[in-house]
């Protein structure tokens, strides 16, 4: 009989604005979480969130190597997901790394052998997304062919959190995020779960990148992702090398097209993920500041709106989703309906049929990154 999840142990790395989101997933499922490094800050997290072993001088191997933890959870920046992914599976640990997998995919495809030489190990990647009810219901429609022939899909991933050239965070710099940064950082949510729904990973792309702000201030002193700075704040002024928006037009491997725009500096839009598909026989249109509904369109019948727990809206996706109707839920249950996944297909032995995004999903979202990033240089298709 499959251990129940509740036995396992997690430790995490990281204790930005996504390490104790991954923590509150966690505790809501009854797993313990045993240990969280970082530097004097995994005290005060650990103190929040009842985390008994607290490794307050950076030190990964310590925590990797800790004997009560059994999954180690990735939430540092970019340019350390290679080196803590690695040395959690040698060190024999399950992991779960958030996105992007790594800087380059030439350090995801590392990964990757690493990976195949240690099967029992279950490594994901945090495109937690796949977890909101309406990309599962839009995935089944979708398997079902509710939409007829897709004729293309379409959509945006927008915030506003870096509109001000004083607003800044490590993302923003090409040695710490990654040579992409709005594309890497949200667009890949988009493509993934637009690729999990269709079900077909995309093969072309054609991309335009913009800088908006080509200087930025960066305050002096470390600065928490989302965080406001104070009136009597000091800056340092410099260039900016990573895009703010990208329009991006894509082709799935199964023949489907698509465009794609994404803006860290869309005033107004502080989360905002649209996903439009359009069929041969209806659409569908769905936004995640809105996740509890998805809208239908149809050219002769009247258009609908379906909600989440209602009929049509409940039956396809029953244990991805604990509240009736009408009781929301939102960005946080999707990480905890991600941890619930992987946390089963680990304490099962199950891999086949997993929904969560793997580190082949991981390798190929960067992939794509790097077929972006190609394409704007050179204002060509490029394939992946
Ligand atoms: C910042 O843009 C961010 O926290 C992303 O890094 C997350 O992946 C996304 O879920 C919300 O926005």
């Amino acid at each position: 009989m499959a251990q129940p999840i509740t036995t396992l142990r997690a430790g995490i790395i990281g204790t930005g604005f996504i390490g104790p989101a991954h923590i509150e997933a966690l505790k809501r499922l009854g797993v313990q979480v045993a240990a969280i490094v970082d530097n004097d800050r995994a005290k005060v997290v650990a103190d929040k969130w009842g985390v008994p072993n607290a490794i307050t001088d950076l030190d990964h191997r310590k925590l990797v190597t800790h004997p009560e933890v059994d999954v180690v959870h990735i939430a540092s920046p970019n340019k350390l997901h290679a080196q803590h992914a690695a040395d959690a599976l040698k060190a024999g640990k399950h992991v779960i790394c958030e996105k992007p997998l790594a800087m380059t995919s030439k350090e995801t495809a590392q990964l990757l052998k690493l990976a195949a030489t240690r099967p029992k190990q279950v490594f994901a990647v945090n495109y937690n997304l796949r977890f909101y009810p309406a990309v599962l219901q839009l995935r089944a429609a979708v398997q079902r062919g509710d939409f007829g022939t897709i004729f293309h899909v379409n959509g945006s991933y927008f915030q506003d959190w870096l509109l001000k050239d004083t607003d800044y965070n490590w993302r923003l710099l090409p040695k710490e995020g990654g040579a992409l940064r709005a594309v890497s950082d949200i667009g890949t949510h988009w493509m993934d779960a637009a690729s999990f729904v269709l079900g077909s990973r995309i093969s072309e792309v054609y991309a335009q990148l913009e800088t908006l702000h080509k200087n930025r201030k960066r305050p002096i002193g470390e600065v928490q992702t989302y965080s406001k700075a104070g009136a009597d704040q000091k800056y340092e002024t410099y260039p900016v090398q990573t895009e703010d928006y990208a329009a991006v037009l894509l082709r799935w491997g199964s023949g489907v097209f698509g465009s794609l725009n994404v803006s860290q500096v869309a005033a107004g839009r502080k989360n905002c993920l649209r996903l439009e598909i359009y069929g041969s026989k209806k659409s569908a249109c769905w936004n995640s500041e809105e996740p509890n509904s998805i809208q239908y369109g149809s050219r002769d019948g009247a258009n609908e709106v379906s909600l989440r727990g209602a009929p049509g809206f409940a039956e396809d996706v029953v244990g991805f989703t604990d509240y009736p109707a009408g009781h929301a839920e939102g960005f946080p249950d999707t990480f905890k309906m991600n941890c619930r996944a992987i946390y089963t297909a680990i304490a099962s032995g199950k891999r086949e049929g997993a929904l969560f995004a793997t580190v082949e999903d991981g390798h190929h979202e960067v992939k794509v990154c790097d077929a972006i990033l190609k394409s704007s240089k050179t204002r060509k298709w490029v394939k992946v």
